[in-house]
C-alpha cells in the first residue's frame, strides 16, 4: 500500500512578500491549499479527518539574526526568516494545517547554510525524514519555495532516502524563472516526478 504525505517548504512571509519575495508565491500558496482540499475533502466538501489521514509537514527556514548566509556576514542573501519575526512565519492561510510537531526548522545554526529541509527538526528534536519513516510514508508530495534552492535540495534528499517524490509544479515559487525551469528539468532527470 502507498502512504502519502505532503511537505510544504518555506511558505514563509519573507519568501512571499518580504526581503526575498519569490515569483509565483501567492499563487503557489493558494494552489497548495487547493491541493490539500482535494486530498482531504469529500465530494460534498465536507471535512474529513484531515491531519490524521493525510499528514502535512511544514519546513521553516529559521535563522538567527546574524546568520552566515546574510550579506552583512559575507553571505549572498538579504536578511530573511529570522526566528521570531513575521518574515519567518508560515502564511496565515496555511496556519490552520500546521501542527507544532509537524513543523520542522532548518538553518538554525548561524554557521550552516541548510537548504534542504530533510534534516529540519521539530519541537521534539525529531527530523523530517525520521517522522516520514514513522508515518510509514512511501510517497511524498512537495510544494513550496524556492524551486532552485530549498525545494530542490529537499526533493533530492527525499529521493536519496528512498521515497517516491512528487513535485507539484503549480505549488512552487522561484527566485528566477529560467533557474526554475532548469531545476525542474534536472530534477525530472534524477527521477523526481513533476506533476
Ligand atoms: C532559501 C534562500 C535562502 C530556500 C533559504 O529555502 O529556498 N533560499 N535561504
Ligand atoms: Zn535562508
Amino acid at each position: 500500500m502507498n502512504n502519502s504525505a505532503l511537505v510544504v517548504v518555506d511558505m514563509l512571509y519573507d519568501f512571499i512578500d518580504g526581503s526575498l519575495a519569490c515569483q509565483n508565491a501567492d499563487k503557489a500558496v493558494q494552489e497548495t491549499i487547493r491541493f490539500i482540499d482535494r486530498q482531504t475533502k469529500g465530494q460534498g466538501g465536507e471535512d474529513h479527518e484531515i491531519l490524521d489521514t493525510f499528514p502535512i509537514l511544514f519546513i521553516r527556514d529559521h535563522h538567527p539574526a546574524d546568520h552566515s548566509s546574510f550579506k552583512e556576514q559575507g553571505g549572498i542573501w538579504p536578511p530573511h526568516c529570522v526566528a521570531g519575526t513575521r518574515g519567518g512565519d508560515i502564511h496565515e492561510d496555511l496556519v490552520p494545517y500546521a501542527k507544532e510537531e509537524m513543523t520542522f526548522d532548518k538553518g538554525c545554526d548561524r554557521n550552516v547554510e541548510q537548504y534542504s529541509g530533510f534534516e529540519g527538526v521539530n519541537c521534539a528534536e525529531q527530523s523530517l525524514g525520521e517522522v516520514l519513516e514513522l508515518l510509514d510514508c512511501t510517497d511524498v508530495f512537495v510544494a513550496g519555495i524556492a524551486t532552485e534552492y530549498c525545494v530542490r535540495n529537499t526533493c533530492e534528499d527525499l529521493l536519496k532516502a528512498g521515497f517516491n517524490v512528487h513535485l507539484l509544479k503549480d505549488c512552487i515559487a522561484y527566485v528566477d524563472y529560467d533557474g526554475h525551469l532548469k531545476a525542474l528539468q534536472e530534477m525530472a532527470q534524477e527521477g523526481i516526478s513533476i506533476e
